[in-house]
């Protein structure tokens, strides 16, 4: 039994996730999880809200909410659509929890202990109406180059021209409105990156057995350019972890916040301390997840995430992680995804295009998403939803197949035999083939999810379930039945035995469907078959089960249409 901690890139608090931010990590750290605790592995599976930065500020006064109050309530909306989308985190934390702010202090504290900490004097845009230090999006005002009169301090969103707040004409705070603004010297930390460079780089050649995706990335941010860049760790904004070192004030840094950069990661592990608080355990509870002299040693740490996230992964924590000198646990893999478009363009939360979660599940169930995204999911390059291709997907993979198959069985066993595992005949060469295909099959699909391969898992699984149907098409038990009952009743037992065991290696994926044919059939294990010719006969002759409703409901024209349309502009 091995040790598996597996993280998920923590969604952004401010609003609800799109199907291309749930492929891209949430979804398929979750098929890892469940797969790994089926083979009988300790799993630890953690994700959170990301709460910091100005987007939630930003978000909770369009909102008219204080930002605490937001975040809470946003963190309750986002934890609830999770559950309901299967998603089986041990825990899912918040970035803003008390442990994550005790945490991110004392990796500042050691970095600077260390001397992987630099204080910049930066000159910055002060708003004495506000009495704070403005960060660049935060200042208002005309656009030296097409006249727009809401460009921001960074960019202007007409002409997008990137720009400096000083460059702005009549600037103006975008809090307050007020023209009171002056430029003044702060400073601000950055974490000496450059400093830890050969060290990562390093790290990241040991890295053989990575997805080319992510390791190609990290190489550019070390060698491309100038190389490795410090980044700024510091901000001026009231929502954010206090900046300290350790427990200790930091001279000069009185009103500034950590860059939700730098908290978020931590987050990962002070999750993992949520959940100890959450569930009455101690500390040495996770920490023997996290701390290498504390028995994480033999841990296997995968994080899941969209490439966009990558050089943070692969850099800015590991450098707060080794800049640390503590013994904290590095990460053995990181699985990152390309994106998921939306219909011949890209999903976009900004201007609310495309399918987002709780409308996902408003019109079908988690497993037809489920399967539909991770048998989608874009690894070896971006891949695209649209509706054409996702009703293809659910009518022909589920409906069709595996659906059918179960339905068939069941329906003509109650028919001929009632609604047991009839007996008599034996499994012969046909059922003798079958079962060795089966066993290849499965070996093959542990190998791809050993691997997270998803998409060759998810197609491995298919031909698994179309092996059954042509099977059962093959041997014809209703014609058996007519001149020879006890080879109908043998094809007919392998076939009902069938079910549990697609119940069992589909459940990573359906978890739902998974659990009504385990229910219809009343298995009693959900044991992960390792031997195909043993788990093909633990429903023996005279063991009871129920047909059970329809698995899945094909998805008709005109409901595609219907969605296609309703999805194709903006949210409400
Ligand atoms: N919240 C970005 C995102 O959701 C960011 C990930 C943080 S992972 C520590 O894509
Ligand atoms: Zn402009």
């Amino acid at each position: 039994m091995a040790r598996i901690l597996i993280t998920s890139a923590i969604p952004y608090i401010n609003g609800i996730k799109h199907l291309g931010n749930l492929v891209g990590s949430q979804l398929p750290a979750d098929l890892f999880a469940r797969y790994n605790r089926a083979r009988g592995h300790e799993v630890m599976f953690i994700c959170a809200t990301d709460e910091h930065g100005t987007p939630a500020e930003l978000a909770a006064a369009k909102a008219g909410k204080p930002v605490a109050e937001y975040c809470a309530e946003m963190h309750a909306i986002q934890s609830d659509i999770a559950d309901r989308f299967g998603l089986s985190f041990d825990h899912f934390g918040r970035s803003s929890s008390d442990r994550n702010k005790a945490l991110t202090q004392h990796f500042a504290g050691q970095l600077a202990d260390n001397g992987y900490i630099a204080e910049v004097a930066e000159k910055q845009v002060y708003s004495n109406a506000d009495g704070r230090f403005l960060p660049d999006r935060y200042i208002e005002g005309t656009c030296p180059n097409c006249g727009y009169d809401k460009a921001r301090g960074d960019q202007c969103e007409n002409c997008t021209k990137q720009l400096d707040p000083t460059d702005l004409i009549n600037p103006r705070s975008a809090i307050s409105g007020s023209t009171d603004l002056e430029v003044r010297e702060t400073k601000h930390l950055f974490l000496r990156q450059s400093a830890l460079k050969d060290q990562l780089d390093a790290w990241i050649d040991s890295k053989t057995d990575w997805p080319v995706l992510t390791t190609s990335i990290a190489k550019k941010w070390l060698h491309d350019g100038d190389g490795l860049q410090d980044r700024g760790i510091t901000r001026d904004l009231d929502w954010g972890v206090p900046v300290k070192r350790g427990s200790e004030d930091w001279p000069g840094m009185e009103g500034k916040v950590f860059y939700v950069w730098f908290d978020a990661p931590i987050e990962y592990i002070a999750g993992t301390a949520e959940w100890a608080d959450a569930n009455g355990k101690s500390d040495a509870d996770w920490e023997r997840w996290w701390r290498t002299d504390k028995g994480a040693d033999d841990v296997r740490y995968v994080q899941f995430m969209g490439k966009d996230n990558v050089p943070f992964h692969t850099l800015s924590f590991p450098a707060t992680i080794m800049g640390s000198g503590e013994p904290w646990k590095l990460v053995d893999y990181i699985k990152s995804f390309n994106y998921l478009n939306y219909d011949g363009g890209q999903f976009s939360t900004s201007q609310g295009r495309g399918v987002f979660m709780d409308q996902a599940l408003e019109i079908l169930p988690a497993d037809y998403w489920r399967w539909w995204l991770l048998s989608h999911a874009p690894e070896t390059s971006d891949a695209e939803f649209t509706w054409e291709n996702f009703q293809a997907g659910v009518n022909k993979d589920l409906a069709d197949v595996l659906g059918n198959f179960v339905s068939r069985v069941t329906k003509f066993c109650r028919s001929k035999f009632g609604e047991e595992v009839p007996d008599g005949g034996s499994y012969g060469p046909e059922e003798q083939a079958l079962i060795s295909d089966l066993q290849s099959r499965l070996e093959a699909y542990q190998a791809h999810l050993d691997a997270i391969e998803v998409r060759k898992a998810a197609a491995e699984l298919r031909a698994i379930w179309v092996a059954g149907n042509e099977y059962l098409q093959a041997a014809a038990p209703w014609a058996a039945f007519k001149t020879d009952p006890d080879r109908a009743a043998a094809i007919i037992r392998l076939s009902l035995n069938l079910i549990p065991v697609y119940a069992v290696l589909s459940a990573p994926f359906i978890p739902d469907a998974s659990e009504k044919m385990l229910r219809a059939m009343k298995a009693e294990t959900t044991a992960w078959p390792e031997q195909m010719h043993s788990a093909l006969s633990m429903l023996s002759a005279g063991h009871a089960f129920e047909v059970p409703d329809n698995l899945f409901t094909k998805i008709e024209d005109a409901s595609r249409m219907e969605w296609q349309e309703r999805f194709a502009g903006t949210r409400a």
